[in-house]
């Protein structure tokens, strides 16, 4: 597979929450632009950690027997407090109203578990549930990525650009349809609202309706420095120079 192909959504979080594909714009409740703290592009979505949000269509991952979803992330803090709180939320999806159909990235730091900000992820979908943690410690101020795949078999999640999977969950079917809940920064379950907030930024998040391979983590994470969609920066492109649009009038030989 190739990064430019089958892609679902893209936003770029450039000042605004517009789908890159112009089918789904998300819909900010809260978040910020920020121009400081980013990966990629003029700025990310900022989320104080307390009440913000951003939402997306809820029925655009319906019915998929595959997907993929990429993510750059910062926290501010640890996430602490206890229960939910502990829990900050990266994506969270919800395959029916029931609370065990739900389906999330965050990174957990829970005491009670032994974990310190772990990454952790559930994927509900026709076929069943899976659940799991990761076991990299994810550091605060600083970017990571993660590239989480869907093949029809295993939710596997790639974390800063290791390709081997920080968290492989075996999963099969499609992911069914949503309710109306299909969010970054925080989680809902149903009856008691949103929690586990995220606190810091996200950035550039991409959606694809195929399973992306272990070389498209390594293109995404691009020795940390990221790759932005369209993703075909790295291409060459034979008729400009630094950029410029060459004619053939402007041709010279010698
Ligand atoms: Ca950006
Ligand atoms: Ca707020």
């Amino acid at each position: 597979m190739v990064l430019t192909t089958n892609i679902l959504a893209a936003w770029k979080f450039d000042g605004d929450l517009t789908d890159e594909t112009g089918t789904y714009d998300a819909t900010n409740s809260g978040t910020t632009t920020d121009t400081s703290i980013k990966i990629l592009g003029s700025a990310s979505r900022r989320y104080d950690g307390t009440n913000d949000k951003v939402g997306l269509p809820s029925t655009m991952l319906d019915s998929l027997g595959t997907f993929s979803i990429s993510a750059w992330f910062y926290l501010d803090d640890d996430p602490s407090g206890g229960g939910n709180a502990d829990r900050a939320t990266i994506w969270h999806r919800k395959k029916a109203t029931s609370t065990a159909d739900d389906s999330f990235i965050w990174v957990e730091n829970s005491a009670s578990t032994g974990n310190v900000n772990w990454l952790r992820a559930r994927l509900s979908t026709t076929g069943g549930a899976a659940i799991g943690f990761g076991s990299t410690t994810i550091t605060t101020t600083a970017w990571h990525h993660v590239l989480a795949v869907y093949d029809g078999s295993n939710f596997k999640l790639y974390l800063d650009g290791n390709t081997t999977p920080e968290i492989s969950l075996s999963n099969t079917g499609n992911t069914g349809t949503s309710p109306g809940f299909n969010t970054l920064g925080a989680r809902e379950d149903g009856s008691s609202g949103f929690y586990s907030w995220w606190d810091g930024s996200i950035d550039d998040v991409t959606m694809w309706t195929d399973a992306k391979t272990t070389g498209d983590v390594t293109s995404l994470w691009n020795s940390g420095a990221g790759l932005a969609y369209p993703f075909g920066s790295g291409a060459v492109e034979i008729n400009k120079i630094n950029n410029v649009l060459i004619s053939d009038t402007d041709k010279v030989y010698s």
